[in-house]
């Protein structure tokens, strides 16, 4: 084949959208949780409460964009209206909002200050808007609540900029039964925003994982059939995913920096530390899947400092952690390249150039990639990427080190997907290899970089 070129490998079905591949490029994103239950104390209204509550008097959205801002987060979500149903812009289809609140004398749009703040610090903005409502006399009535709950979306669609994510919960009390127009919810949101990504417990854009505790399967599939309506006994199926799942769905790990979603003084010594924050990072964003935190502001407007500090130091771990690949610049070799093309050339698989990929020869059944890195590495992790443009494929996979001319095994694992990283014990070691025991189809690896979670070398490491 020398000399000669192949043309890619064909795609393997399903394949991520553009708009799908932007979403879970944010890798870390945050969520705000607030509205008339910071005022009352309480994770769930029940949609009889006074606005007038509603007062958070040292309002400071710039302070909550930079904080999310500070830990590395790309976009942040605001629940615009909780099961409450008080709404936090003043819609033209209730009173139920901030226009009955003291706050502001009633001129005040939330949405607009946070949408705006996150503009100013570089943040993707996007938008909760319970379905469940509490509130609403319509609530229960079929179409009358599905033409409400839509004005109320075309309002927060149309009048805040960009949108990057529209966050449909499924959380729905006993009681009044209500059917929801979700087919008319995806139409409207695909017609006015149609670069948001849509999650709901299962998509079309984003799946929920199946618990709030910030954490993916280990086996992750960015595939799924979907469920339709989702019972206890599918949580772990969303964790997982399927390998011959129908559609593509990113899963995201919704979790809060506190014991609620929303804030309660009684709760600021709960606060997780950054060190917590990072094993959730790597169990969500290091498993094929997108990292919601949510950092609910106080009853003054403002993020506390206890979860301000968390941030900060969380977004200096990362930062520390993964800016620098310290396989880089290594040589690159691999038991078979996929045809001459230089954009097929092993040294793909280090590139930041998203474009590249290595792929073996086709057809071959334990393929391996080298990289000799330029003189001896002290590293704890290692992340790998599939250039999942082309579809999911990885099914089971090895990671050795050389140390001393002697290959180690330092993790193993099966899906990779978007980004995997595997944190093992300290080690120095010459050389790295990744071998690929399975595989639906030619597997395409995008890039392999080795990294350092820890400075502090502890005694009795490798
Ligand atoms: C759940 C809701 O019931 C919680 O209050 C919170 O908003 C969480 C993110 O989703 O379904």
């Amino acid at each position: 084949m020398s000399g000669s070129k192949r043309p890619a490998p064909a795609a393997l079905a399903p394949t991520p959208s553009a708009r799908q591949l932007a979403y879970q490029g944010m890798g870390l994103i945050g969520f705000a949780h607030f509205g008339i239950n910071t005022f009352s104390g309480r994770e769930w209204g029940e949609g009889t409460e006074d606005p007038r509550l509603f007062d958070p008097a040292a309002l400071d959205a710039d302070q909550w964009a930079g904080a999310f801002k500070a830990a590395g987060a790309r976009q942040l979500i605001l629940t615009c209206k909780h099961h409450d149903g008080f709404c936090l812009w003043p819609s033209r289809l209730t009173k139920h909002s901030v226009a009955s609140s003291p706050w502001r004398s009633g001129r005040g749009d939330l949405v607009r200050e946070v949408s705006e703040a996150c503009r100013r610090a570089g943040l993707r903005f996007g938008v909760y808007l319970s379905p469940w409502d509490r509130n609403a006399p319509s609530y229960g009535r079929g179409a009358e609540y599905n033409e409400y709950y839509l004005g109320q979306l075309e309002e927060l669609l149309s009048g805040y900029g960009e949108i990057g994510e529209v966050w449909f919960d499924g959380a729905k009390g006993p009681g009044v039964d209500q059917a929801y127009a979700v087919d008319r919810w995806v139409a409207l949101v695909r017609r006015l925003q149609p670069g948001a990504a849509i999650f709901s417990e299962s998509g079309p854009d984003i799946r929920w994982i199946g618990n709030e505790d910030g954490v993916a399967g280990e086996t992750n599939w960015s595939k799924l059939t979907p469920l339709g309506s989702i019972s206890g006994s599918d949580a772990a199926l969303l964790g997982r995913g399927s390998p011959d799942g129908s559609e593509w769905l990113v899963g995201e790990c919704d979790v809060s920096i506190r014991p609620g979603w929303f804030h309660h003084p009684e709760e600021d010594g709960k606060v997780k530390r950054e060190e917590e924050l990072l094993e959730l990072y790597l169990k969500s964003v290091g498993r094929n899947s997108v990292l919601l935190l949510n950092v609910p502001p106080t009853r003054e407007g403002r993020i506390a400092s206890a979860d301000a500090n968390s941030l900060a130091a969380f977004g200096r771990l990362l930062e520390r952690a993964f800016s620098e690949d310290l396989a880089s610049g290594s040589t690159a070799s691999a038991s078979s390249t996929w045809g001459r093309d230089p954009a097929y050339a092993p040294s793909g698989a280090s590139s930041d150039d998203a474009g590249l990929y290595w792929a073996p020869e086709e057809g071959e059944t334990s393929p391996w990639i080298e990289l000799e890195f330029t003189g001896p590495r002290r590293f704890d992790a290692v992340s790998i990427e599939e250039f999942v443009e082309l579809g999911q494929r990885i099914s089971a996979f090895r990671v050795e080190a050389r140390r001393g001319g002697r290959w180690i095994g330092l993790a193993q694992g099966t899906t990779i997907g978007y980004k995997r990283i595997l944190r093992f014990p300290p080690i120095e070691a010459e050389a790295l290899r990744l071998a690929i025991d399975g595989s639906l189809a030619t597997p395409l690896v995008r890039r392999v970089a080795v990294h350092r979670l820890e400075t502090p070398a502890r005694p009795g490491e490798r």
